[in-house]
């Protein structure tokens, strides 16, 4: 989609690209919040001054923002002196100058959220860490502070129509306290860094609270598909949320998900490559010093997720088994000091020191320093020198978002010549596959493929670097957030779609005053949950005599045909309703059917195997044994594992668990493991309500009043097939697209009791 042009040249001013508008509107405009701004306050000697921000946030959206224009809200960087004149003015001036609106934090809430809760608790396991876990009440406690206070800034800057883009980790409750305060705010949310398994996000304590702040949102983005997999599988494992591959509904308000891998601003690059004299003189200074090397370059934050020391170990490693690349190689670590305050990060930097100091000491020569190491920022156009000078790129990170270094490298290789050697940990893993890919824990196979990256003949480098090099240009950060803000305004958009088919609550007299104008009737009724509450046990759910009774008076009206469509076995329902005369029975959520005039049941698909409950029933009878109260039901179609009578927190849990190891097990066959009502149904995914429908439409065609009740996500199937004019009851709460809500079973019977009488008040009138 084109972005929409505003040109302000004639004020004097840089041209504004608006963001990409889906609704067009005049006054929306983009409000930015992260935990930091593209600026930082540093305290100098001598009192206040005005850093730039270093990392890959600040990176990327520095470019987007100035070109598209919109607020950004961040914290200041530094919490002392809050009332201190000259700092304040700084602030002021960040406002009014370049639109950053810093938001202040109490000394020990940054201390908390920050180097606490952030970047001790999340950060590690979000990067597969667990090991380095650290957590205390209290700096959750902060967390939660400070995204409040990240809330009531935002409030404060909110118009209506504004589009609110939250970033990272750091702000994962901010989508939902917004939402709170302000209901109908477009908020998109983009995690730059991975999500983690399901398997290790559950070791984070208040998980909860973080998937409940972040489904606030009308858009989550990720950088990556495998990100947003593991995001769908955590939701369903902790909080028993089942999810699309491209939306989520909560309660009726659908939520967007979406991969949108970052990019970078290409011309920050190339500009400074082609004609900055800077970047020239500091490229013909390295020429000159590493002449007949080869020279390696690593560009990373000194984080223990970017395999800083591994990397120092498998370049050891090279040099030791390689000989002949004495005096003929040299690494480039750059290496900015980050975190500082935590002791891990004081760790790591003690053993990168050490591990420098040995390759250097064991491994140089007087004429040869095999590794130079630079522990500070440098400057932009030093970055890039050493870009153009580098003919391998090495990336190592053990676990990374994205990896923006990779992409800087490539745009910076417009004549198509280096190697980008990347770990294939990296979310850049996923969309540079001409990178010569490696496993950072592998030592020995790393030192391999980067003597491979030293020596790999030119025609294959330049055809790996090209291809890497367009697609960088093409998928830029532009590219990338535009994406981003047409993907929210079209979240925003379908919020409508829900809201229209908002059900009613349930309108009896009207219901009747159809029902009674009609003469070709179809009732479709689910049994358990619907007609009758649940019962403990499946066969304890025997029906009661008033409802045999309402289904054999609405059953004895010729103009009616009664349906009862349950998830129970042929058996079954035959025992329990075989005495009602004209009742049409289907069994097993459709995979029979059973005519009142025929002598037998229909089954749909005769010829459907049932051999692989062989393999499943081990699998669920485990689950028994683990879980106290619960029981395997065989069906003739289907294997169903009930959990109501355990412990209700243990079972949702082992629930969860069960679904996700059946979904991997069963992605390729016929079978699937549906939820239901405290069950989990394994089976084929043929039989529909929805398909049995056409079923009973061609038995008895052009009925003029259909109507039809459920409780449970297979009478969606139903709703969804049925023709517009159809009355559609749903029973009980949860999001349906039915056209009436009703609170339980009783008030369904006591409709139902109305219907049935009225046959009886004309007989007898
Ligand atoms: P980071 O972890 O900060 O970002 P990264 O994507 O590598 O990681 O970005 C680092 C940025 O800092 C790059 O733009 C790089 O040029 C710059 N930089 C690094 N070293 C520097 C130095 N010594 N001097 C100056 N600049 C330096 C998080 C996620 C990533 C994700 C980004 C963006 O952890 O996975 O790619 O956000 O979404």
């Amino acid at each position: 989609m084109a972005a929409v042009e505003r040109d302000t040249t004639e004020m004097g001013l840089q041209p504004v690209t608006r963001f990409p508008v889906v609704r067009q509107s005049e006054d929306a405009r983009l409000i930015v919040v992260s935990n930091r701004l593209p600026l930082t306050l540093q305290r100098t000697e001598t009192g206040w001054a005005t850093a730039r921000s270093s990392g890959g946030l600040a990176s990327a959206m520095n470019p987007f923002l100035r070109r598209g224009g919109g607020d950004w809200i961040g914290w200041a960087g530094d919490a002392a002196e809050q009332d201190n004149p000259e700092r304040r003015a700084i602030l002021v001036e960040w406002a009014e100058k370049e639109r950053c609106f810093a938001v202040d934090l109490p000394e020990e809430v940054a201390a908390g959220f920050y180097e606490g809760y952030a970047n001790q608790t999340l950060w590690p396991v979000f990067h597969n860490f667990p090991s380095q876990l650290n957590f205390d009440a209290k700096s959750w406690e902060a967390y939660v502070e400070a995204n409040r206070i990240f809330a009531n800034k935002v409030v404060e800057r909110y118009k209506p129509n504004d589009l609110i883009w939250v970033h990272d980790y750091h702000l994962m409750l901010l989508p939902q306290m917004l939402r709170e305060k302000l209901p109908d705010a477009a908020i998109g949310f983009f995690l730059h860094i991975p999500f983690p398994s399901s398997e290790i996000f559950p070791v984070l304590p208040r998980r909860e609270e973080l998937l409940e702040g972040l489904i606030g949102a009308d858009l989550l983005a990720f950088q990556t598909h495998g990100h947003l997999q593991q995001f769908r599988a955590a939701l369903l494992r902790v909080l028993g949320m089942e999810s699309k591959i491209a939306e989520l509904a909560v309660g009726s308000r659908p939520v967007r998900l979406e991969a949108l891998p970052i990019g970078i601003a290409p011309e920050e690059y190339t500009q400074l490559l082609n004609g900055d004299d800077k970047t020239a003189q500091h490229y013909a200074e390295w020429v000159e010093r590493y002449r007949g090397r080869k020279v390696l370059l690593a560009v990373d934050r000194l984080d223990y997720t970017k395999g800083v020391p591994e990397r120092l170990r498998a370049y050891a490693h090279l040099l030791r088994s390689s000989p002949g690349l004495k005096e003929k190689v040299v690494l480039i670590q750059i290496a900015v000091p980050t975190r500082e305050a935590i002791d891990t990060y004081q760790d790591l930097r003690t053993e990168v020191n050490r591990l420098v100091g040995e390759i250097n000491g064991k491994l140089g020569t007087p004429d040869w320093t095999p590794l130079v190491y630079i522990n500070r920022s440098i400057e932009k156009s030093e970055l890039v020198g050493l870009y153009k000078l580098a003919d391998v790129c090495w990336i190592g990170s053990l676990r990374d978002g994205m990896n923006l270094v990779a992409k800087e490298y490539v745009a910076c290789k417009p004549e198509g010549d280096g190697v980008l050697v990347l770990s294939e940990f990296a979310g850049a893993a996923a969309e540079m596959g001409e990178a010569l890919l490696i496993n950072p824990f592998d030592e020995n196979r790393t030192a391999e493929t980067i003597g491979r990256a030293l020596a790999l003949d030119e025609q294959e480098r330049r055809l790996r670097m090209t291809a890497l090099h367009n697609r960088v240009l093409r998928n830029d950060v532009f590219h990338w957030g535009d994406r981003f803000l047409v993907a929210l305004q079209e979240a925003v958009l379908q919020r409508g779609r829900y809201a229209d088919t908002q059900p009613q609550r349930l309108r009896p007299s009207e219901i009747h005053d159809a029902y009674v104008h009609a003469d070709r009737r179809l009732l479709i009724f689910d049994y358990d949950g619907t007609l009758v509450p649940f019962a403990r046990r499946p066969q304890q759910a025997v029906p009661p005599i008033p409802v045999l009774d309402l289904l054999n008076a609405m059953a004895a009206d010729s103009k009616n045909r009664v349906v009862l469509i349950s998830g129970r076995s042929p058996e079954n329902l035959g025992r329990w309703f075989g005495t009602v005369q004209g009742l049409w029975l289907v069994a097993e959520h459709g995979a029979e059917l059973k005519d009142p005039s025929a002598p037998t049941w229909e089954a749909l698909r005769p010829q459907s195997v049932s051999d692989w409950k062989a393999t499943v029933m081990p699998i669920l009878e485990h689950f028994v044994d683990r879980t106290p109260g619960s029981f395997v039901e065989e069906k003739k179609y289907a294997l169903v594992w009930h959990y109501r009578m355990a412990e209700p927190e243990f079972g949702e849990w082992l629930a969860n668990e069960l679904v996700s190891m059946l979904e991997a097990m069963l992605a390729e066959t016929e079978l699937r493991a549906f939820r239901g009502e405290k069950v989990i149904e394994v089976k084929p995914v043929w039989p529909s309500k929805g398909e049995v429908l056409e079923r009973l439409l061609t038995a008895y065609p052009d009925p003029d009043f259909i109507f039809a009740a459920g409780d449970d996500r297979t009478d969606e199937d139903l709703f969804e097939r049925l023709p517009e004019h159809a009355w559609t009851v749903h029973v009980g709460p949860g999001p349906t697209r039915a056209s009436f809500v009703t609170a339980d079973f009783q008030n369904l019977r006591r409709l139902l009791t109305l219907i049935a009488e009225t046959r009886d008040a004309r007989r007898a009138s």
